[in-house]
């Protein structure tokens, strides 16, 4: 019999929770023939990645997973062999309840938040025995062979490195989404928090010398782009044009056209976690916007995945990339950064190859805990 797989996601804001869960729980089915049940209290923000997904429904199959509506009046189910709790969600108490009552306690995981940081090799696989006699297990992604590593399908890379050598294709993609860039144009994609220093950037790239066309999911972004802009009411389908610069704000797209749209870009501009990390599949030089913590604690993050990223780039490529990522970050004036990514392109997309290839050397992230599963019993 298949082992069954729990998974539980409690959508705290934006995309990430979800897009990293739905992601997770394919790639159990499809590459590990698992059964995994997916619980999400949000299906509203599921059906933004999973466009054919029916937002009311209290159980669906998509992609051979079982989606289940995850609602506040839970009611009694068996529990499965492995329990993920993903970022620390809590556990229906019922739920709870019936791991105590199994006569073989399933493997409950606890999946945390992507962190470049040290620290996170040590805590990474670490049991936190739990006041009513079950034991939850710490388990951490990470950039290194030390953690968790990171969610990759089998054979993403591959097709990605299909999809950038053949033109048409690109091409053809851009197409279907409505993107037509003018010949030698530079593409870049959007998807970012707000940002009120958008504009410094914004006008260098209109008196470029290079064409650029800048493509912006509709989201949080939109509203500092619209006041740079000075239009009101931008959204999906509107193009606007300032010197040699294109801006084009396009509908939120499935997450495996999410992929194909990083694939196709000069530079990618993510946030969060999830598209984070898919830029770093899709081996272009990126910005990354982290999610903001109160404490500020997303700074040590930032820096130290800059300090793993920046290994092996010349001192001026690596200064400019870092300080454009800082500066973005503070949200101050981005003017002194850009030439420096501008003038190492090559160099800077030959770097994100390789650190795509090396990720993509290490066990990724589901096939990490199957194997802990499998060791586990
Ligand atoms: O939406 P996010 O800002 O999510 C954040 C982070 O995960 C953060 O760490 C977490 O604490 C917070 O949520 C609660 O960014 P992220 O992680 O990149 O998730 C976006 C998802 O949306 C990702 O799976 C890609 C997907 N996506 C699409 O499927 N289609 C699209 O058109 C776009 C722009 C994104």
């Amino acid at each position: 019999m298949k082992a069954s797989w729990d998974v539980f996601c409690s959508v705290v804001d934006n995309f990430g929770d979800v897009g990293v869960t739905w992601r997770l729980a394919r790639q159990l089915v499809a590459e590990h023939d698992l059964a995994v049940r997916l619980w999400i209290d949000d299906l509203t923000a599921f059906a933004r990645l999973c466009p054919g997904a029916d937002a009311e429904a209290a159980q669906q199959w998509q992609d051979g997973v079982s989606v289940c509506r995850w609602s506040p009046d839970w009611t009694a189910t068996d529990c499965a062999d492995v329990v993920i709790e993903a970022f620390a969600c809590r556990l229906p108490p019922a739920y709870m309840e019936a791991m105590l009552q199994r006569p073989v306690r399933p493997l409950w995981l606890n999946l945390e938040y992507l962190s470049a940081e040290a620290w996170v090799s040590g805590c990474h696989g670490l049991p936190s025995p739990q006041s009513n006699g079950l034991k939850k297990v710490f388990f951490f992604p990470g950039f290194l062979p030390t953690t968790g590593g990171l969610l990759r399908e089998r054979t993403l890379v591959e097709q990605r490195q299909a999809f950038q050598l053949d033109a048409a294709m690109q091409r053809n993609f851009l197409l279907g989404l409505g993107v037509v860039p003018d010949a030698g144009a530079r593409v870049i994609s959007l998807f970012a928090y707000e940002n009120p220093a958008l504009g410094t950037w914004l006008d260098l790239l209109v008196k470029d010398p290079r064409a650029t066309h800048l493509i912006v999911p509709e989201g949080r972004i939109l509203g500092d782009l619209q006041r740079w802009l000075g239009v009101e009411g931008l959204r999906a389908g509107a193009i606007e044009k300032r010197g040699a610069l294109t801006v084009q704000v396009m509908p939120f797209v499935r997450q495996e056209d999410y992929d194909r749209l990083l694939w196709s870009c000069d530079f990618n501009v993510v946030r969060g976690e999830d598209s984070f990390v898919r830029a770093q599949w899709a081996a272009r030089p990126l910005l990354w916007h982290i999610y903001e913590q109160d404490d500020d604690a997303h700074w040590a993050k930032l820096d130290a995945f800059l300090e793993l990223y920046l290994k092996g780039l010349p001192e001026a490529a690596a200064r400019g990339l870092s300080g454009f990522w800082r500066a973005w970050n503070g949200g101050n004036d981005l003017r002194a950064h850009w030439p420096a990514i501008s003038e190492y392109e090559a160099i800077l997309r030959k770097h994100a190859e390789n650190w795509c290839l090396e990720q993509a050397s290490q066990r990724d992230l589901v096939e990490a805990l199957v194997q802990f599963y499998r060791n586990s019993l």
